[in-house]
């Protein structure tokens, strides 16, 4: 029986990928790097630190920098992307997700956050659903990002729950990797090229209905 869902942010709860990318724009264009919105998308998903060496190594800057200016470099963005999530609200949760999570709510089903971004819990305060979420993975603790299962079991692990007890919900192909080495559903929301590994997959967040979910799960 499902008892809990574990859902990652950016892409699922809400869109901050244009945010991620703007504030990697500026950085890139200060070190004179091309960066453009289709590379921004290998970025989904992937810890602030890997984002930053993959832009580094787009610009065949690897081995320029030391641990801590690319620290401070990673710093830099992420001082730029916080300015840029103040404008946040709730109208930005991604269609069909309040629907969702108070759907969850009414079934007694407990929510568990496993996002990479280290502003999630300022993002869920914005975005007004703080409250709705038992448990946030701080992304600070793990040592494997995703495709690594760690943050999806250790999600697991939060709500008490067993991997087969849980559902998650993933926007990226790292995402679903994640999850699926978990040992836990894999919900996709995107194309079906991208969600190919998802047990489940649908094109939009507005398609994420619980009854759909859990019929599909339990299958
Ligand atoms: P931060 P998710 C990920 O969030 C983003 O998709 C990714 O682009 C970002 O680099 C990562 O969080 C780290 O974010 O710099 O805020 O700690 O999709 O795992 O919710
Ligand atoms: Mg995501």
């Amino acid at each position: 029986m499902i008892k809990g869902f574990i859902f990652d942010l950016d892409g699922v709860l809400t869109d901050t990928a244009e945010y991620h990318y703007q504030a990697w724009k500026k950085l890139a264009d200060k070190l004179m790097i091309p960066l453009d919105r289709e590379m921004n998308e290998q970025l989904k998903g992937i810890s602030r630190m890997d984002s930053l060496n993959r832009i580094l190594a787009i610009g065949n800057r690897t081995e320029v920098y030391s641990i801590e200016e690319k620290e401070q470099l990673a710093d830099e963005k992420n001082e730029d992307y916080k300015k840029l999530i103040l404008t946040v609200t709730p109208a930005d949760l991604l269609p069909g997700i309040a629907d969702l999570l108070t759907d969850l709510k009414a079934a007694g089903i407990r929510v568990a956050l496993a996002s990479a971004s280290k502003n999630g819990p300022v993002i869920m305060d914005r975005l007004g659903i703080s409250d709705l979420f038992e448990t946030v993975v701080d992304p600070a603790e793990l040592k494997n990002g995703k495709p690594d299962p760690e943050i999806f079991i250790k999600g697991a692990k939060q709500l008490n729950l067993t991997p087969k007890e849980c559902v998650g919900v993933e926007d990226a192909k790292a995402g679903i990797e994640s999850i699926n080495a978990a040992g836990i559903f894999s919900v996709g929301v995107g194309t079906k090229e991208m969600m190919g590994k998802a047990d489940y997959a649908v094109a939009e967040t507005s398609e994420l209905k619980l009854a759909d979910i859990l019929k599909k799960a339990t299958n």
